[in-house]
């Protein structure tokens, strides 16, 4: 059967209705890849990484956006809006051109990576930076869709979180149960929000049993839910979640709360090294924020929580080459450069190669 999107996958548990058009570029059904080296440290019984870079613009977005479109189609907009970090106007400008709908993304000045911004600009978004940063972006966005009568496709959008809710079905449904934990980063919060959504309608269906520990991570410079208060100025190097006042804020104390989880908070530079060690050792490549996910959990064990028989998934939210320029200014890696003689190469091979 031909794979017609989450749309049509999960259509009895979404707001469709027969003028709701069935959209699709094949988001979802993303891989959940097993640990093969990791789980070992942090001295759990199992560990999945949910592949959402695995999308068809390279984020968790597309879940959202293809539901978001769809209502927008179905409500006759002609053109849709939002504020963002990278991935969430990657994803506009995309199902905009596919589906016809003028685009405008706002986007804050010099802070996207460079495969998000290539993307907005391949598509044909119309792209104003913002001298300013995301929650200032957000807040003219806000303005300008109501002034004019754009769709606001950002998370605020009700129908964006519906259609991430299908990332925690696509788990139920592959292992048929809830994991232990879900850990999750944290940004905007719409996705924290979307996954515990559908992880709590999965079991008013009797799909599950228990609900999973919902476990979000921010990063240190971009942490107002972790501190209690917006940050006027959020920095890190995890630019898709450099956000100082999250839209779902609430949303996302209600799924810590409500499912005995937490919300948490990452050094740079232990989002770099769980980064560089889902590439090392899982041979999986995603950007940064993405990684803030396996940082917490890596913090957590450190800190000498117990994850003996607990079955535990990372979201992994963003495909690692949309952002290049992380690799390259943090990354140590030597290139050999060698003649094109066999002497030579043999030479080099053997010089370099473990014993
Ligand atoms: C890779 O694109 O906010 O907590 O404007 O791109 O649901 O915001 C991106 C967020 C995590 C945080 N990982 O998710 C945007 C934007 C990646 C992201 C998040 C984002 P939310």
């Amino acid at each position: 059967m031909k794979n017609r999107g989450l749309i049509d996958r999960y259509k009895h548990f979404l707001p469709v209705n027969d003028s709701t058009p069935i959209i699709s570029m094949g988001e979802g059904n993303t891989p959940l890849v097993t640990s093969q080296s990791l789980y070992k440290d942090i001295g759990c019984k199992n560990l999945c990484f949910k592949l959402e870079g695995s999308n068809p613009t390279g984020s968790f977005k597309d879940r959202g956006m293809v539901f978001a479109v769809s209502k927008a189609i179905e409500e006759g907009k002609k053109r849709i809006i939002c504020a963002s970090t990278g991935n969430t106007s990657a994803s506009a400008a995309a199902y905009g051109a596919r589906y016809g709908l003028e685009t405008f993304v706002f986007i804050p000045d010099g802070k996207i990576a460079m495969g998000k911004l290539s993307q907005a600009m391949i598509y044909g978004a119309k792209i104003i930076s913002i001298k300013g940063n995301f929650d200032e972006a957000l807040k003219a966005v806000i303005s300008i869709s109501e002034e004019f009568n754009i769709g606001l496709v950002n998370s605020l959008n009700p129908y964006r979180i519906e259609g991430q809710k299908t990332g925690s079905f696509e788990i139920v449904d592959e292992i048929n149960d809830s994991p232990d934990y879900l850990f999750i980063p944290v940004g905007n919060a719409g996705n924290i929000t979307a996954y515990w959504k559908g992880f709590k309608e999965y079991k008013n269906h009797n799909k599950i049993k228990k609900l999973p520990k919902m476990m979000g991570f921010q990063a240190a410079g971009a942490a107002p839910i972790v501190i209690g208060k917006p940050v006027k100025n959020p920095e890190t190097i995890a630019t898709a979640i450099r956000i100082g006042n999250p839209a779902s804020w609430e949303n996302a104390e209600k799924a810590r709360d409500e499912s005995g989880g937490t919300i948490g908070m990452v050094e740079d530079k232990e989002i770099l090294s769980a980064y560089m060690k889902l590439s090392n050792e899982e041979g999986i490549f995603c950007e940064p924020s993405s990684a803030a996910s396996l940082a917490g959990l890596m913090k957590l064990s450190k800190e000498g929580f117990d994850f003996r028989d607990k079955n535990i998934v990372c979201i992994l939210t963003g495909n690692g080459l949309k952002d290049p320029a992380t690799v390259k200014d943090n990354v140590v890696s030597e290139i050999f450069k060698v003649d094109s003689d066999m002497n030579k190469i043999r030479h080099k091979i053997t010089s370099i190669m473990k014993e």
